[in-house]
């Protein structure tokens, strides 16, 4: 299988900590590719008409995109513990905790089309404000609801993916929270975060 990927993106990221953590990373080409809404990316389109990393490309079989399909897909491939609890209440938990990891991430790209990838005078504060407050109440939502013991599960994944990409883009942090802050400390401290640094610039 091949992985159109980004090493920047968090979404990208997110599926391929995924692979490595029901352990069929092996099974994976990676192949970087660069995406931005002005600057399209022909051969990402080609598989995903939103032209949008991750892209999953598989033998004989239609491409997968969206990283939340890509996992789900994922843990169809190993035998181990599913990372998609089947316990009702569980389940939903993690499943609105991936949902909030989406939305957290999109906020984080609209804060930088507000101060760093729109021409300056197309700059609207107002939403850069709005996408702020959105980050700062997950955060203590987050600080919250996020708890140390429970087994590992894709809403696990997907917060720390984004809590990281959100740091290496010096957006509001979240250390202010402490249950928070321990929490990723310790995931980020995973051979599969480990193996899957952030790098790169966004090519607009
Ligand atoms: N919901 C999608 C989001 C994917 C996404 O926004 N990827 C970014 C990279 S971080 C991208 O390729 N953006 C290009 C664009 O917006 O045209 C997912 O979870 O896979």
């Amino acid at each position: 299988m091949k992985l159109l990927y980004q090493t920047h993106s968090p979404f990208a990221r997110k599926t391929l900590v995924f692979a490595h953590e029901v352990g069929i990373a092996d099974q994976l080409v990676v192949e970087h590719h660069e995406t931005s809404p002005t600057n399209a990316n022909a051969e990402v389109f080609n598989s995903n008409p939103l032209g949008k990393v991750p892209v999953l490309l598989r033998d004989g079989l239609s491409p997968l995109f969206d990283s939340d399909v890509i996992c789900a897909y994922f843990d169809t491939l190993h035998q181990g513990p599913s990372l998609f609890p089947e316990d009702t209440e569980r389940r939903w938990a993690a499943l609105r905790l991936q949902a909030l990891a989406q939305d957290m991430a999109y906020a984080g790209i609209g804060i930088r089309w507000e101060t760093a990838r729109r021409p300056e005078h197309l700059r609207y504060p107002e939403l850069q404000a709005g996408y702020e407050r959105k980050l700062a109440e997950s955060y203590r939502w987050l600080d919250r609801e996020i708890q140390e013991e429970e087994p590992l599960h894709i809403g696990h994944i997907a917060i720390a993916t984004t809590l990281d990409w959100l740091a290496f883009r010096y957006l509001p942090s979240f250390r202010k929270h402490a249950n928070l802050t321990r929490w990723f400390d310790a995931f980020a401290a995973r051979p599969s975060m480990l193996k899957t640094p952030l790098s790169g610039e966004t090519q607009d």
